[in-house]
């Protein structure tokens, strides 16, 4: 017996002592004591109570120990369910109770708020802080450094990751081992990643990019990473000539393009550069070209099936489309009403099915059963098509949707809020175009009649239930919502009326 996801990802490399993480304080964590920490901590959790296929829900800043959790729960047989640093103590909440979380593990800056809800759901509850301490590593530094891995195979679930809707509830994908770690080893020879790779690495680990696309392949490869807390354009540049590969969202590209310090000489020596999670502008791939001689590598993913395309390593990287299904993915574009497949060249919406796609959303089968068919297909929600020479490209999504850096915010959840507002009749949210985050939300309320709606105070109880992340850039009030013959909101002639609201002019 085995465990697939850790023999391959971390048990290779026991005892090497070659450098995994390189911290922004100058530090080199190698791969010998980075896990090492990852069974004490995983004998900390046994240690807790946990058994194999609990759940370890953990709202935590980026730090190597946040890493080893990873480790530690893939080691244990444990399902390792991130959560954004952003998420509201009511939006975790909701996360703790849906997934059943035997195990909650926050900053200790939350514990008052979060012990509660971890108590009356029965769940344990420990700290890790920011700078790796917290009543977590305190169990952890007592526990011995060696831990005997728990038996699992590739199909055992190994991740959730929750993911909105359009009906406001989020969703817990379910990651098995096997769909880890076919995208795993698939991406690392498709972009050529070898022990030899140093990656800046300053996408946040709570999501399917900065974890299971850009970490993974670090580690099946062996190679290391400059680890960073966050995107911090003062630090890229600096740490960019210690750098062969970095992995980002389009605004960290345009914040680079944007700076004059990011020149030609500076990304000279680069191998990759890598693009995803929302749409890369042509402009921009074209403006990067011209300012460094690279060509981003776009590829488009999600989080129920992490990678599907990438743009290829040695051939043409097209502007404006994701490239080519990887290896073993199966993408086709289908009619939306009869699930058909269209000509080639025609628009309609994206399927896929592959090793790649997740085994379904969390005790939700009418849900799981509306996106993913029997046959395996998964129907993205993305609507695109497939060029003559095979490269798709997305035009758009069938699914109401707001990709903000590379945050998705579903605006039903918003509009339920704001419907419930005092004053407030309706609401629709939408996204429109914004040069630093690719889009923005903006809030549309129309008032009860004889009412005006106090946005101030909506934008304040906003604030407190949803992340910041999700909050409206601007509210605006309106007689009325533009509706079609059926009376449905038509968003798109709202999108198209604001879609200069925060275009530089
Ligand atoms: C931060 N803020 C955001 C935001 N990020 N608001 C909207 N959208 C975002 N993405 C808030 C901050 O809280 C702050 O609030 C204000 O906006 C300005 O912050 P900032 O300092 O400019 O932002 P910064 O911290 O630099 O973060 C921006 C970012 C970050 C783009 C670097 O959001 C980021 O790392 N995004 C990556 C997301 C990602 O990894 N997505 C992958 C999902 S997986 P205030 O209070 O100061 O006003 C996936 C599948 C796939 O999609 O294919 O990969
Ligand atoms: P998430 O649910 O957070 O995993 O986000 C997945 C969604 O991000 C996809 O369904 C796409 O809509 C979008 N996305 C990811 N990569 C790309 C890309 N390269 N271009 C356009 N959209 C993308």
């Amino acid at each position: 017996m085995a465990n697939p996801l850790y023999d391959r990802l971390f048990g290779t490399y026991a005892g090497k002592q070659t450098p995994f993480l390189h911290l922004s304080d100058g530090q080199t964590i190698t791969h010998a004591q980075f896990l090492e920490q990852a069974a004490q901590m995983a004998n900390a959790i046994v240690d807790l109570g946990l058994k194999p296929g609990d759940r370890v829900a953990a709202q935590v800043e980026k730090s190597p120990e946040a890493l080893a959790l990873y480790a530690a729960c893939a080691q244990a047989g444990l399902i390792f369910l991130p959560l954004n640093t952003a998420y509201t103590a009511d939006e975790l909440s909701y996360f703790i109770e849906n997934s059943g979380a035997a195990l909650v593990v926050c900053d200790g800056r939350i514990l008052d708020i979060l012990a509660p809800v971890a108590d009356k759901l029965g769940a344990r509850i420990e700290t890790l802080n920011a700078d790796g301490s917290g009543s977590l590593t305190d169990r952890a530094v007592n526990m011995p450094a060696t831990f005997e891995t728990v038996d699992r195979e590739g199909g055992d679930l190994a991740a959730f990751l929750y993911t909105s809707g359009t009906t406001g509830r989020s969703k817990g994908a379910m990651l098995t081992q096997d769909n880890l770690l076919s995208n795993a080893e698939t991406l690392a020879q498709e972009w050529r990643f070898t022990a030899e790779d140093v990656l800046l690495h300053a996408l946040p680990i709570f999501h399917t990019h900065g974890l299971f696309v850009a970490t993974n392949i670090v580690l099946i490869t062996g190679g290391s990473m400059i680890f960073l807390p966050k995107f911090d354009l003062d630090q890229i540049i600096a740490l960019l000539p210690r750098a062969t590969a970095m992995m980002g969202v389009p605004t960290f590209y345009t914040r680079l393009l944007g700076d004059a310090r990011f020149t030609r000489d500076l990304a000279q020596h680069m191998r990759l550069f890598v693009s995803g999670s929302a749409p890369l502008l042509a402009e921009t791939h074209i403006q990067f070209e011209e300012r460094t001689g690279h060509r981003i590598l776009e590829r488009y993913g999600m989080t129920e099936t992490n990678m599907n395309t990438s743009n290829p390593y040695d051939g043409e990287r097209r502007a404006g489309t994701v490239g080519f299904p990887l290896p073993g993915v199966e993408l086709k574009i289908t009619n939306p009403e009869t699930g058909e497949p269209l000509p080639q060249g025609e628009i309609g919406q994206i399927e896929v099915r592959g090793p790649n796609v997740f085994k379904g959303y969390w005790q939700m089968p009418e849900k799981t059963a509306a996106e993913l068919r029997a046959d395996g297909f998964f129907i993205t929600g993305d609507v695109g098509f497939v060029d003559a020479d095979g490269y798709v490209t997305i035009v758009g999504r069938n699914k109401d949707l707001i990709i903000s850096g590379g945050y998705n915010i579903y605006p039903k959840e918003i509009e339920l809020l704001l419907d419930d507002q005092p004053g407030v009749l309706e609401s629709a949210v939408i996204g429109v175009p914004h040069p630093d985050f690719g889009e923005t939300v903006l809030g549309i309320l129309v008032p009860r009649p004889g009412q005006t709606p106090d946005t101030d105070a909506i934008m304040q109880t906003v604030g407190a239930a949803l992340a910041r992340f999700k909050h409206p850039r601007k509210l605006l009030v309106l007689d009325e919502l533009p509706r079609n013959t059926m009376g449905k909101v038509q968003k798109n002639i709202l999108r198209e009326q604001y879609k200069d609201m925060f275009q530089p002019r």
